[in-house]
């Protein structure tokens, strides 16, 4: 399913389908992309990591939106995503998800990881989404070795690339630390 792959600097980039994923190193809370994932918590009422800086750079209509989804339907099962509008960040929508927290590996987590990025990227495709920013859902807080969490979100956002019609042209990995860029870079590289 691969037509090319690139590779300048830090950035590195594979085509799958007719969509193409890109790694970079940044900060998230920057991205113009439609949207960005949160790796939140079952509460989606914020926390460390990535969900506080999400929600501290895009200001309270974040929150405001993830309380009235609790009043709705309670909290965010981990694997499942809801979306909210991006407040004030550059990008248009939120999507948050919720990672599994490292059990060892046996308690079902790699399932519950490719869920989060697969029903992510499906409410993108209903709204129509062009692009995406993911961050490493679970590997900071939740534990998850980055190695194997790489090897998940990759396959599974190819996979869906490779398989979806509606899917976002264009999936990018924004990575805050080296260590994560690099995982990711030699898993794309092997997939
Ligand atoms: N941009 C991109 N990535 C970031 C940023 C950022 N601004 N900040 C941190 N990361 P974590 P989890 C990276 O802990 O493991 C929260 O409290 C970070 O370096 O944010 O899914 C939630 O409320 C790591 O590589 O998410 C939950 O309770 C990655 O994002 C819990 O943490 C994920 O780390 C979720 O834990």
């Amino acid at each position: 399913m691969e037509k090319h792959t690139t590779v300048s600097g830090e950035e590195m980039e594979r085509d799958f389908g007719s969509g193409t994923i890109q790694l970079a190193r940044g900060d998230i809370t920057k991205e113009s992309t439609d949207a960005v994932v949160n790796a939140a918590n079952e509460s989606l009422l914020g926390g460390g990591g990535v969900d506080g800086a999400i929600h501290r750079a895009g200001g309270p209509a974040i929150l405001e939106e993830c309380r009235a989804i609790r009043a709705r339907q309670g909290g965010c099962p981990p694997g499942e995503a809801v979306v909210t509008g991006g407040g004030r960040l550059p990008a248009r929508f939120v999507i948050h998800t919720v990672g599994p927290v490292w059990r060892g590996g046996d308690q079902g987590e790699p399932a519950i990881l490719a869920s989060c990025y697969r029903n992510a990227l499906r409410l993108a495709a209903e709204k129509g989404l062009r692009s995406v920013s993911f961050p490493s859902i679970a590997t900071g807080a939740y534990g998850y070795p980055v190695g194997k969490a790489a090897a998940v979100a990759l396959s599974t956002v190819a996979t869906f690339l490779a398989e979806e019609k509606g899917a976002p042209p264009r999936v990018r990995f924004v990575l805050f630390d080296e260590e994560t860029l690099r995982a990711y870079r030699e898993s794309l590289a092997s997939l």
